[in-house]
């Protein structure tokens, strides 16, 4: 599948986030789509990555937009503010623009957690996204096809 894909992802934790984009990046590659088929661009954290994303969902430039990220549980309420506007974002964008938007972001309690899931070999969060995002463009197509014929 060829097109515009967007990958945005967060700065803050990025020991993490430049796993879940190698990820991302070989899932890509596994399923036939090269370089040029997809943009990257680096925000500060995830609490930035839903109005980007919208801004980006809006041109409706993009077959789907990936958002990557990590939010790793401190010891004040931060993590649930931020892990809380980016989950509803996220899916804001999704809705209101009809792009697929997709969450491939960490919410973790600890750094070893994150750690296991963003292996570029075992489980990995930004590699899962992509395929989120191939899904879901199949199954908008999936629905054009049911509407043509009712
Ligand atoms: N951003 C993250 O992406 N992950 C975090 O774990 C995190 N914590 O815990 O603070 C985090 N904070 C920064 C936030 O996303 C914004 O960049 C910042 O608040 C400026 O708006």
């Amino acid at each position: 599948m060829s097109g515009n894909f967007l990958v945005l992802v967060s700065k803050f934790n990025d020991f993490i986030t430049r796993s879940l984009l190698a990820g991302a990046e070989a899932a890509f590659e596994s399923q036939g789509i090269s370089k040029d088929n997809y943009k990257i661009i680096w925000v500060p954290g995830c609490f930035e990555l839903p109005s980007l994303a919208m801004e980006a969902a809006k041109t409706q430039k993009f077959k789907a937009i990936i958002c990557l990220g990590a939010v790793i549980r401190g010891e004040t309420t931060h993590y649930d503010y931020v892990a809380g506007e980016c989950a509803h974002g996220v899916m804001r964008v999704s809705m209101e623009t009809g792009v697929p938007t997709i969450f491939g972001v960490l919410t973790t309690e600890n750094m070893e957690q994150a750690l296991a899931r963003c292996g570029v070999k075992g489980a990995n969060k930004g590699s899962e996204a992509v395929h989120s995002a191939l899904e879901m463009i199949k199954a908008k197509n999936s629905l054009r096809e049911i509407e043509t014929c009712l």
